[in-house]
This record gives C-alpha cells, sequence and structure tokens, in this order.
C-alpha cells in the first residue's frame, strides 16, 4: 500500500495557496506532483493548478515527458517550480524529477538524495535529470516546496503516522511569508 498525505497552507494574508499538490492513483502505483507557482496568490495558483493538472491527465507517461511536455501548457502561465515522483509497486522503484525548489527526502536503505534543476516550467526547458530509487519496504518520503524550511532530519518524524508527519513540517518548519506544501509518502513493505 502506498500511503500518501498532504499538508499544506498559503503565506500570511493571502487566502489562496500558489502551491498545489497532486495525488494520482494508477494500476501501477501512484504519481505525484508538486508545483509552487512563482510569486503568490491567484496566479500563482492558476500556475501550479495547471502543472498538476497536466501531470494528472498524462500520469501514464514517463516523467521526463510529463515535465517536458508540461513546457508547453505552462508557457500561458506564469511559470512554476515543479516535481513529479512516481512509485511504481510492481517494478518497486520511486522516480524523481524535479525543476526549481520542490525537495524530495527520503528515510530508505539507500541515500535518497535526488537533486532539481534550476529553472522554471514554463520558460524554455533546459537538461532535465531523473532519478530513480529502489523501493526496498516501509520507505518513507517527503517532498517539500521552499516554504518549509530544509533544516529537518526526517528520522526525528519516523515513527509517526503520515498525516502527523506532514502537518508537523508544515507546522514546525513553514515559512510564515512563503505559501508552504508538505506531502509524505510511504510505502508499505507488504506490498512490495
Ligand atoms: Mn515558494
Amino acid at each position: 500500500m502506498i500511503a500518501v498525505e498532504i499538508a499544506q497552507r498559503a503565506k500570511l494574508n493571502e487566502n489562496v495557496c500558489g502551491d498545489v499538490a497532486a495525488v494520482t492513483r494508477k494500476p501501477s502505483g501512484v504519481l505525484v506532483a508538486v508545483a509552487d507557482g512563482l510569486g503568490h496568490g491567484e496566479f500563482a495558483y492558476e500556475a501550479a493548478r495547471t502543472f498538476c493538472d497536466f501531470a494528472r491527465h498524462h500520469a501514464e507517461d514517463p516523467i521526463e515527458s510529463i515535465m517536458s511536455e508540461a513546457t508547453r501548457v505552462m508557457a500561458k502561465t506564469r511559470g512554476a517550480a515543479a516535481a513529479l515522483i512516481n512509485i511504481n509497486e510492481d517494478q518497486k522503484i520511486l522516480e524523481f524529477v524535479g525543476i526549481g525548489n520542490i525537495e524530495l527526502r527520503g528515510v530508505s536503505k539507500e541515500k535518497i538524495a535526488p537533486v532539481s534543476m534550476p529553472g522554471i516550467v514554463g520558460t524554455a526547458l533546459r537538461r532535465l535529470r531523473s532519478f530513480r530509487y529502489k523501493l526496498h519496504g516501509n520507505d518513507l518520503f517527503v517532498i517539500f516546496s521552499d516554504g518549509i524550511s530544509s533544516r529537518f532530519g526526517l528520522d526525528d518524524y519516523r515513527g509517526l503516522r503520515e498525516k502527523e508527519i506532514a502537518e508537523r513540517i508544515l507546522r514546525e518548519l513553514g515559512k510564515p511569508h512563503d505559501d508552504a506544501t508538505c506531502v509524505v509518502i510511504r510505502v508499505d513493505g507488504a506490498s512490495l
């Protein structure tokens, strides 16, 4: 089983959150998209939502092609930082691709330290780099926008339920002056 929980809020004095996260369940597993629209407010939300809608509609495509194809629709928006995480339970792998400040952390048997490429989805696409990790069972992953301080150790949260991890990271590490999003994924060992 793949458990996914999202915690999110807008920056201080803003009603609309410019970060969007989308979870798409597929026969093979799950695709998670996280986008942080440039700036704040309505238009930031519009850009982030456009990315996540595109990802949802193309959820069966390889993540690199979703990311590169999204450039076209995103050109009509103000752009976003974005990341895609695909978990394939049959192949027991997690794949990541990111552009801009969305980070993935993981606690697993191997070191999980992918990097997002610099840039904005919606401007000319430069080089993409994707990362692929083997799942071992009971792997824990956190994806977060730059409205969350990266100064935390995921080990500290490991014993908690997914929803509680997401909410605590948001509460304890969220920056008041930026939209903040935290997505927690746990892959149960039983399903692998
Ligand atoms: Mn941000």
